[in-house]
């Protein structure tokens, strides 16, 4: 059994999408980090750095936050959403990388100027939108030959289709990037992820892409 502490956010609809799509057995733990529950001192033990979303295995004694060491650990552990191969597995921990060091962070920052902040600063605004822009043309090339990041669907998905789904705080138009419009739309119907996404609470319907 697997104790998942998450919250209504891309980093942690990212596992429970994964828990979903591996049909594992959870337990939902939610922390509302708008009531600052990420700093209670029994979460701290689990995720040392007061940020969601984390897990505990109970069946091997791993407790691990960052979101990208969980997707590989489960991947890894249950054999799934993983190529065979060092070249492949190499090529699925990059566009993982890509997401925990890039997609991520800027599509954070945006929402932070653009969609919760707009008007405190036009410079933050412009730079995060730009790069926001210039890193969907990258996937959207990505997926030009393609159907999934890597090839097959991996947790290279998994990762980076959570910041995708908040393509209208990031004032994105899905219609400028239609590989990864077909992309994104192929994933939204994938059941497990309607199952994830709602995890730990239902906040709307997913956006349509
Ligand atoms: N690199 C981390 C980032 C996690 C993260 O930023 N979590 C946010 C929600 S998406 C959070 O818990 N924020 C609470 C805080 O910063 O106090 C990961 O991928 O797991």
């Amino acid at each position: 059994m697997i104790d998942l502490y998450t919250w209504t956010t891309p980093n942690g609809r990212k596992v429970s999408i994964l828990l979903e799509e591996l049909g594992l057995d959870y337990t939902v733990h939610s922390i509302d980090i708008g009531q600052d529950a990420q700093f209670d001192p029994a979460f701290l033990k689990i995720s040392p750095n007061n940020k969601i979303p984390a897990i505990v295995d109970h069946e091997s004694g791993v407790r691990l936050m960052e979101s990208g060491a969980i997707l590989w650990y489960l991947a890894e552990k249950h054999g799934r959403f993983l190529p065979e191969g060092q070249a492949a597995r190499a090529e699925v921990m990059q566009w993982l990388m890509w997401q925990m060091g890039g997609l991520g962070p800027m599509a954070g920052q945006a929402h932070h100027f653009l969609h919760f902040n707009p008007g405190k600063s036009a410079y933050a605004e412009a730079r995060f939108a730009r790069e926001l822009q210039r890193l969907y043309a990258v996937l959207d090339k990505q997926l030009s030959d393609q159907p999934f990041i890597c090839g097959s669907y991996s947790i290279a998905d998994i990762a980076c289709w959570p910041w995708v789904s908040r393509y209208e705080w990031q004032q994105i138009d899905l219609a400028g990037y239609p590989n990864l419009r077909r992309w994104y739309r192929e994933i939204r119907s994938r059941a497990p992820v309607q199952k994830g996404y709602h995890v730990p609470k239902v906040m709307g319907d997913i956006p349509p892409g």
